[in-house]
């Protein structure tokens, strides 16, 4: 199977890679729906929504606190790098990503498209102006605007929130055109992310997922890669070596 995968990107020109947290799991960050992805008893559902911010932001800079006082420390594993090598290995490789923890950059990779956003930004609830912002642990929770003075938020899709029209067009762009697309570590339910794989199928590409369990996609793909991110693409890009 990982031969005809492998010949399959071989002869292929545009390449997308579609993340989800599973990608970052093996570096140690909980993964949202995993046993171990719960905050205080708060489902990330419960805490990622305006309605939560509005009521309590406090709390909910509270849960993005914790989760940035564990990203900073952790380092991407070898599903990223591959990720990263591959960009420059195939002049046109994509990076399309669900995740908001900068695992891809730290790695190397450039053209990452950031779907639900970034941790490590901010954005001014009053006037909309984003910065970048990496303090461990916030310096003053819930931090404010340092321009207006009003409060910040951090710079991420919530659920009920439509994603930046321009990334999410952008995406659907280059996975029409695509031969090949990975989809890696993500349970394919949080729309319009989950529906992504489709417009790749519908054109006829091929579709690799690569998880440690079935999706709601599974059987939908023409190739299933059983298995953990890191393995499995350090595997694939070994073999890749030994033909090229
Ligand atoms: C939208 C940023 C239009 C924040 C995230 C009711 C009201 C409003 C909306 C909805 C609704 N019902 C449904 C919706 C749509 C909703 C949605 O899809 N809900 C789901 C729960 C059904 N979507 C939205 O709200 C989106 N916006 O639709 O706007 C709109 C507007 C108004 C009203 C209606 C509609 C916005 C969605 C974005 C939410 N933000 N993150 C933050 O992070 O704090 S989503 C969050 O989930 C993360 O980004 C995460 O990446 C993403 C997806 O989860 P996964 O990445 O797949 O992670 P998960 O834990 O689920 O799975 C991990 C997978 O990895 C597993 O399969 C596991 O087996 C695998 N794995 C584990 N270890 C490994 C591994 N695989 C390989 N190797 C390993 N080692």
């Amino acid at each position: 199977m990982l031969e005809e995968v492998i010949a399959k990107l071989k002869e292929s020109k545009k390449i997308i890679a579609l993340t989800g947290s599973g990608v970052s799991a093996e570096s140690g960050i909980p993964t949202f729906r995993g046993k171990n992805g719960l905050w205080k008893n708060f489902r990330a559902e419960e805490l990622a929504t305006p309605q939560a911010f509005s009521r309590n932001p406090k709390l909910v800079w509270e849960w993005y606190n914790w989760r940035r006082e564990i990203i900073i420390l952790k380092q991407p594993n070898p599903a990223h790098k591959v990720l990263a090598l591959w960009e420059r290995k195939f002049p046109e490789f994509y990076l399309v990503t669900q995740n908001i923890d900068g695992l891809h950059q730290k790695a190397g990779s450039k053209r990452v498209i950031e779907l639900h956003g970034n941790i490590w930004q901010v954005k001014c609830t009053k006037e909309g102006k984003i910065f970048d912002n990496f303090e461990v642990p916030l310096k003053e929770i819930p931090p404010l605007c340092p321009l207006c003075g009003a409060l910040l938020r951090p710079n991420v899709v919530w659920f009920g929130e439509s994603l930046d029209q321009s990334k999410l067009s952008q995406a659907v762009e280059l996975i029409t055109e695509c031969e090949i697309m990975f989809v890696i570590g993500t349970s394919a339910i949080v729309q319009p992310a989950a529906s992504l794989p489709y417009f790749a199928l519908r054109e006829g590409a091929t579709v690799v997922e690569i998880n440690i369990e079935t999706t709601p996609l599974t059987s939908q793909v023409n190739y299933f890669l059983k298995g953990k991110a890191g393995e499995i693409l350090f595997e694939l890009d070994k073999k890749l070596n030994s033909i090229f």
